[in-house]
């Protein structure tokens, strides 16, 4: 029996920061705090030099800081990469985190790219990705007997809504499994454009999720393609919390982090809110993967069942540790929360 807790599935990218700001932003039509998957128009950006790169994919990086807090070889990830030097560096940054990474590797395409520009002084943040081999997951990458196993050994499953775009089937495979066994799935909202133009994905989803995680404007795009006429962000998680449950043993929770207004609760009917620290600007280097690193410390709380208001201090915590270091990674050596 392997000591795995948490099974991530998602996209595994590779993170390239281009430098120009707000003149790259409008060069290649990209606004400044956006995630997108790269059109005909964008796919210059991965011509222009990179100023650094470093691991990505949302659910990936929330990974590698469940990692960073919790005990040596808890964490698992899957997802679809190529047979190239990007994916031998996204495997290196998950081994350094003690994040083991379940790749399926597809040899006929290169791995994803995530274009990462910064503007506003750093705190603003637009990623356009181009898939690549992380498009190519599929359910039966899931089932290969070396991944399956380790799917019944974990305890918690998170998956990014990022994935929806690639194999709503592997989510839902993972779905069953965990209803079956009565484990916990979440689901992060990752983006709003997944609740616009993959809205059918998501509703096939939202179902079997015991905790939904989000931010501000993913919440809001939730409720404006779902007919919710009002813009309070507590009373669209509401409504998203109310979509009924396939697992009928636990209760949903919707989480919503709003930067640095406090994060919005919603569970049982009742709304909470937990405001984060202050972190002074002077100390905000790269607010990339903040909500990354928060969804991190929210599962790893959970992983060692901790309740719901530790598993928001966790992940405030780790949200703010990233946000004082450059690009998806935390502070090393290690600190302690
Ligand atoms: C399908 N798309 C668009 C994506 C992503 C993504 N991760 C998975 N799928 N677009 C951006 N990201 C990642 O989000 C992190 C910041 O939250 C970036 O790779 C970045 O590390």
């Amino acid at each position: 029996m392997s000591s795995y807790v948490l099974f991530g599935l998602e996209n595994p990218l590779l993170d390239y920061y281009v430098g120009g700001g707000e003149d790259t932003l409008q060069k290649y039509e990209l606004n400044a705090n956006d995630a997108i998957l790269a059109s005909e128009k964008q796919m210059g950006i991965y011509k222009e030099t990179c100023i650094s790169y470093g691991a990505g994919g949302a659910a990936q990086n929330s990974c590698r800081a469940a990692q960073y807090v919790l005990p040596p070889n808890s964490t698992v990830f899957a997802g679809c990469v190529g047979n190239d030097d990007f994916a031998r560096m996204l495997r290196e940054s998950n081994d350094k985190a003690g994040l083991r990474s379940l790749f399926s590797v597809d040899p006929s395409t290169t791995t994803g790219v995530c274009a990462v520009v910064l503007s506003n002084n750093n705190k603003c943040r637009s990623l356009c990705t181009n898939l690549g081999a992380a498009n190519n997951y599929k359910l039966k990458d899931l089932k290969a007997p070396e991944v399956w196993s380790l799917v019944e050994s974990s305890k918690i499953f998170y998956v990014g809504g990022y994935h929806l775009t690639v194999s709503p089937e592997a989510m839902l495979e993972l779905a069953k499994h965990a209803v079956e066994k009565n484990k916990p799935y979440i689901m992060n909202l990752s983006a709003p454009f997944l609740s616009q133009f993959f809205k059918e994905q998501m509703d096939s989803v939202v179902p079997y999720c015991d905790y939904i995680i989000g931010n501000e404007s993913e919440i809001l795009s939730y409720g404006e393609h779902h007919g919710i006429q009002t813009k309070d962000v507590g009373q669209v998680a509401l409504a998203l919390a109310s979509v009924e449950k396939v697992n009928k043993k636990r209760s949903r929770a919707v989480v919503i982090t709003q930067g640095a207004d406090a994060t919005i609760v919603v569970q049982d009917g009742k709304v909470n809110t937990y405001k984060p620290n202050h972190v002074p600007a002077e100390e905000i280097v790269d607010t990339n993967g903040a909500g990354d690193a928060f969804a991190g410390g929210f599962i790893a709380a959970l992983a060692g069942d901790h309740g719901i208001d530790y598993a928001i201090t966790l992940g405030h915590w780790l949200g703010q540790e990233c946000i004082k270091v450059s690009g998806t990674t935390l502070p090393l050596p290690k600190k302690q929360y």
